[in-house]
């Protein structure tokens, strides 16, 4: 970038052969300059900052010791990664760092070579490694293979699977398991709290020493009593050993090792990289290390939008319109106010939810499960046989992994368990592995589940007290951000299941817009400036995906004979193929359709704003839509 200063470590370091030449004084130097050039573009462009200031000494370390990218290195989730994309070719870039066009916020193999695998969801670093090393064996090679991966995402279902496969397999591997004790919030479970027993186990280490070097001070019997504390060590390996649980997957431990330490953290890796087997190495860092703000505050600046680097405040403070999140927060208090049966269910997610205020007021109604959305789920169907009816709050994006327990253990038992789905949409500067834009056909094309999407905030607490009282799966979907800052009923009420509403236009209309959700208001924008050119447009929000109203679509259909679809969703099974099928069964054969939507490809990262207008599902692409199908 521009303006670096050349007299810094960091004006030298390109790759990490550059790194291999400096010595202690200068490694820990770069990385202070490292943590400075986060800090600094994380501030303009929003990121994940917590997460990447934690990792720099483990980054440097990784790449001094280990042979990139020959050697391989997989980072989970791939949010704490940006020390590693400045030492790895991509420093002048690193200001473009989730901006259109720009670097990737996650790991991304078409972007550079050191980055082996793409990652943004969780707990897939260890099935890759183990997936790789495999391949080491029948292709030949004798590189080594690293999977980075954080106390949260460890605690995952699939890292479970991995670790109890590569445990077995006795590959060279070597995992790294980055612990900060915090998930984005404090991290919750069992595995969590045996981490937690390790971290303190030097306690447990002291006791041992301070333990034999008693029984030695007792005359005549002290030695022998050694000896026999020695043959019972290793019954007492579980209590006293650090790591034990890994070794008897079948890994060798190595740690706890200060993770904030270049010199300790580069001679360790020296050892492990000679080992043989599968390695674990359980590394001690500090969430926001270096950040005082980040520090303090880990959740806050887990991921963040651009902030003021002197007082740690968001540029943009905050004002009204209410997020969809903070609507569906507070609704969730409101509605199990009036019913004890309400409970809110969260997979490692209660700030990004919104649930973390339901959480303060009913603590004994809340659970987080880590992170672990398969759980999630069917822990929700459990809740529900019950009698209760859990709100599980998990992104579209994140809500993919769990298809399978909203299918078989949901909706098959037709079970009242309300899916409500944050960043369903664009999400913007998370790019392709955050987007939630498959949400409507994954769920509409499963029996028994009602699927619905407000057209803004105050639809969406209507909607939720619809879900609550439907009595079955239902899921709701709304959009990452602001809503559109339209005024909020005091009571939320319950909405006619399957019945959408004509928004806009006239009864003469000659084409009719039929959106769903973050769509409707941009139709309807696009109705009013086409009023001008003489076409009189209908706007319907649709609200529901599934039950489709299908007397007002099949009316309009057979009445206004041209219709356009908009939806923030694939075209693919989506909202458009739903009113499409709607026709085909109706046989209604004259109509024209139009279906606005994402067209089958992974979506990159940009503003919402920018991928809206990109991929025509704005105003603009709505009233082009409309003159195309208009055109005589
Ligand atoms: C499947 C999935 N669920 C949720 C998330 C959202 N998420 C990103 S990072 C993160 C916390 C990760 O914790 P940890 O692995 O301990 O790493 P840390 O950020 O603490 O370094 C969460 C919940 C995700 N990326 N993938």
């Amino acid at each position: 970038m521009s303006g670096e200063d050349k007299s810094s470590i960091l004006s030298a370091v390109n790759f990490p052969e550059d790194i291999r030449r400096l010595d202690l004084a200068q490694l820990n130097r770069l990385a202070g300059e490292i943590r400075g050039k986060i800090i600094d573009v994380v501030s303009r462009n929003g990121g994940h900052l917590a997460s990447s200031l934690g990792t720099v000494e483990l980054t440097l370390a990784i790449h001094y010791v280990f042979n990139t990218p020959r050697d391989k290195v997989v980072w989970d989730v791939g949010h704490q990664a940006y020390a590693h994309k400045i030492i790895t070719g991509r420093k002048n870039l690193f200001h473009t760092l989730r901006t259109k066009g720009g670097i990737s916020g996650f790991p991304r193999r078409e972007e550079s070579l050191y980055d082996v695998f793409n990652t943004g969801h969780s707990s897939t670093s260890i099935s890759a490694a183990i997936g790789m090393a495999e391949a080491r064996c029948l292709n030949g090679g004798d590189f080594k293979i690293l999977a980075v991966i954080g106390d949260g995402s460890i605690s995952a279902g699939m890292a479970f699977e991995a670790l109890n496969w590569a445990g077995d397999r006795n590959k060279n591997l070597i995992i790294i398991l980055n612990d900060n004790e915090l998930c984005i919030s404090p991290n919750v479970g069992a595995m969590s709290s045996y981490l937690n027993r390790i971290m303190t186990g030097h306690t447990v280490t002291r006791f041992k020493t301070e333990l034999k070097n008693f029984l030695k001070s007792i005359p005549s019997i002290g030695e022998q009593m050694v000896k026999f504390s020695k043959q019972v060590e290793e019954s007492l390996k579980g209590l006293v050993l650090p790591g034990v649980l890994f070794e008897e997957l079948g890994f060798t431990y190595v740690g706890p090792l200060e993770g904030h330490r270049l010199d300790n953290l580069i001679k360790n890796l020296k050892n492990v990289r000679e080992l043989e087997g599968p390695v674990l190495v359980h590394v001690i860092t500090k969430k926001g290390q270096g950040y005082k703000f980040a520090e303090d505050d880990p959740a806050k600046f887990h991921g963040i939008a651009p902030f003021k680097i002197d007082t740690g405040e968001p540029v943009d403070d905050g004002a009204p319109p209410l997020s969809y999140t903070k609507m569906f927060g507070r609704t969730v208090i409101k509605l199990a106010r009036d019913n004890s049966r309400i409970v809110a269910v969260t997979a490692a997610m209660s700030e990004g939810t919104g649930l973390d205020e339901f959480a303060r007021e009913y603590p004994g109604r809340f659970y987080d499960v880590g992170m672990a959305e398969q759980h999630g789920v069917t822990f929700a169907a459990g809740l529900a046989t019950e009698g209760l009816i859990p709100i599980v709050a998990i992104y579209s994006t994140f809500l993919q992994r769990a298809y399978d327990q909203i299918l078989h253990d949901v909706c098959l038992q037709k079970l009242p368990v309300v899916l409500a789905l944050d960043r369903g949409g664009f999400v913007g500067a998370d790019g392709p592995t955050h987007h939630g834009l498959f949400d409507f056909s994954y769920l509409r094309s499963i029996p028994n589940i009602i699927v619905m999407a407000p057209k803004d905030e105050n639809e969406l607490q209507h909607m939720l007290k619809t879900a609550v009282e439907c009595g079955g799966p239902v899921s709701i979907r709304y959009p990452r951000g602001r809503g559109v800052g339209v005024p909020i009923d005091d009571i939320p009420v319950s909405l006619a299941v399957g019945k959408g509403e004509i928004v806009y236009g006239a009864e003469n209309a000659n084409l009719a817009i039929v959106a769903i959700g973050s769509t409707v208001y941009p139709a309807v924008a696009a109705a009013a400036k086409l009023k001008a050119e003489g076409i009189n447009a209908r706007v319907i929000n649709a609200r529901f995906v599934k039950p489709l109203d299908e007397g007002l679509l099949c009316d309009t259909a057979n009445s206004i004979k041209r219709i356009i679809t908009v939806e923030e969703n694939v075209l693919m099974g989506g909202f458009g193929s739903a009113v499409l099928e709607l026709f085909e069964e109706k046989g209604i054969h004259d109509v024209i359709v139009k279906r606005l939507g994402i067209k089958d490809k992974f979506v990159e990262h940009a503003s919402q704003k920018e991928l809206r207008g990109m991929y025509g599902i704005d105003e603009e692409g709505i009233i082009a839509a409309v003159q195309s199908v208009m055109e005589p």
